[in-house]
């Protein structure tokens, strides 16, 4: 791909995902298309929280004396938040906060409803839209000041090895949303100066665009008991005494789907992986005046065959060209498309083609064309995923010496190197380079770090980051 920013605003318009024309910086419209995607994207990290998680539903605005009591986080947020100042002509006695997250939003209810050891652990998400008034370059799904599709879990425990738990247990999460979504991942622990405003760490999951640069696409954060002291969350525990609880917290965002489309689509279009594509299959009838009741009785047929079978099938019978239907499912990536003409009929077979492959396939129109079919879908759906984790195999490399960072990063690489941990030397490190730490993937115990003479103990990433 010769420009992805241009590729990806394109592909956004015309593959009628999103519409950014809005008259408000930062702010777009799901359009049909797109919010499908979204739909089924949603209900994967829906799915896999609701076995151990609860979905509740807070409201948006956050009373100004609530987001200002926990002092760290408020200074972090404090540039962009959206206040609201009136109730039509009435000034308000006090100004309510759009919420750029929920932590003061929660909290004191948490402090409400937490009592005992046995309302413990308390682990709540909710899928909402965000407000940061963002101040770098905003980009569609990439950086918005409306975050539409907010997914935040916000949990509370009885003692710190129970939430260090709780991270375990978010990572595994990400891991199966994203493996789902056919998208590789880096894992790391952000340095101190770039975790949440009022953690005690931070993980996170970046990607590697196909600019090479990364895209911090999930976070979760270790809050100790820092928001618990602020607002005095604590509950009595086995032995009677009074205690603080230890929290964590976890999010995703539109910047999950903006991944998606940038690290399967290619330059004729998306590639949707099939559990989230809107259609898995799309049949598209090669119509000629004759035969014409038959191509298209066929065509829905085997639509509701596939249908029977769970699968989400659409029939393109528009009255255009067939070369036209191919452009544009295409460009909307459905991974299998099927096409049935009057020669097809008389030989009884369907030309099949995947997205990710160029390759046309004749199957039967019998009993086996549904499991033909699913295994087409299932081959999609892997080969997308293994063409995505080699791209992030071939960008992550190796370097001894400092100097050769910027040449490697600008080739399109994330950058492993070996780090003492030493925070000046740390942040010497960006400054000399002109990228950011990602953070810690591993502690390890031999060699020398990058940049001093000390005994490196991290293995460390730093990329360009978006
Ligand atoms: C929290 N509190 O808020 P986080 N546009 C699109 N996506 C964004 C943007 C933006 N402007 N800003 C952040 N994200 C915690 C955890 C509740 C949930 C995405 O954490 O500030 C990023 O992918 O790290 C980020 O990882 C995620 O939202 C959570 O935001």
């Amino acid at each position: 791909m010769e420009n992805f920013d241009e590729w990806f605003h394109d592909i956004l318009e015309n593959a009628n995902i999103t519409d950014s024309r809005y008259p408000i910086k930062g702010m777009a419209i799901w359009m049909p298309y797109g919010f499908q995607i979204r739909k089924h994207t949603m209900n994967i990290i829906k799915n896999l929280l609701d076995k151990d998680h609860e979905e509740v539903l807070f409201p948006m605005l956050i009373p100004e004396a609530e987001l200002a009591k926990e002092g760290i986080h408020v200074k972090g947020f404090e540039e962009e938040v959206y206040w609201v100042t009136k109730g039509g002509q009435t000034e308000l006695n006090e100004q309510l906060a759009l919420r750029p997250t929920s932590e003061t939003a929660m909290y004191p209810m948490y402090a409400l409803w937490i009592r005992s050891h046995i309302d413990l652990p308390i682990k709540y998400y909710q899928i909402v839209n965000t407000f940061r008034y963002e101040t770098k370059h905003t980009r569609p799904l990439i950086r918005v000041r409306e975050i539409t599709t907010f997914k935040e879990a916000h949990t509370a425990h009885a003692t710190k090895e129970e939430s260090d738990e709780q991270i375990q247990d978010f990572i595994e999460i990400y891991k199966t949303f994203f493996d789902d979504l056919g998208l590789p991942y880096l894992i790391s622990k952000r340095p101190e100066w770039d975790k949440f405003p009022g953690a005690d760490y931070t993980m996170a999951f970046d990607i590697i665009m196909p600019n090479g640069k990364t895209l911090q696409i999930g976070t979760i954060h270790n809050l100790g008991q820092t928001f618990a002291k602020t607002f005095d969350i604590t509950f009595e525990d086995k032995d009677g005494e009074h205690k603080y609880v230890y929290q964590t917290c976890a999010g995703v965002s539109d910047r999950v789907i903006a991944s998606v489309i940038g690290v399967h689509g290619e330059e004729k279009g998306l590639r949707l992986p099939p559990k989230v594509s809107p259609n898995q299959v799309t049949i598209i009838p090669i119509i000629f005046k004759k035969g014409k009741e038959e191509v298209l009785g066929k065509c829905m047929e085997v639509k509701e065959l596939l249908e029977s079978k769970g699968l989400r099938v659409n029939m393109d019978d528009r009255d255009i060209r067939p070369g036209k239907k191919f452009f544009d499912w295409e460009l909307k990536g459905t991974p299998v498309k099927l096409e049935i003409g009057p020669r097809d009929l008389e030989n009884n077979i369907t030309v099949a083609m995947r997205r990710d492959e160029e390759e046309k396939i004749e199957l039967p129109l019998d009993d086996s064309l549904a499991d033909a079919v699913m295994d087409l879908i299932e081959k999609t759906q892997e080969n997308l995923s293994k063409s995505a984790w080699e791209f992030q195999k071939e960008h992550v490399k190796f370097t001894e010496d400092l100097e050769e960072i910027p040449q490697l990063v600008e080739a399109g690489n994330v950058v492993k190197f070996r780090w003492c941990g030493d925070e000046e030397i740390g942040k010497q490190i960006e400054e000399k380079t002109g990228y950011d730490i990602l953070g810690i993937q591993e502690e390890i115990s031999e060699g020398k770090c990058i940049a001093s003479d000390n005994d490196a103990k991290y293995m460390t990433l730093i990329a360009k980051t978006y």
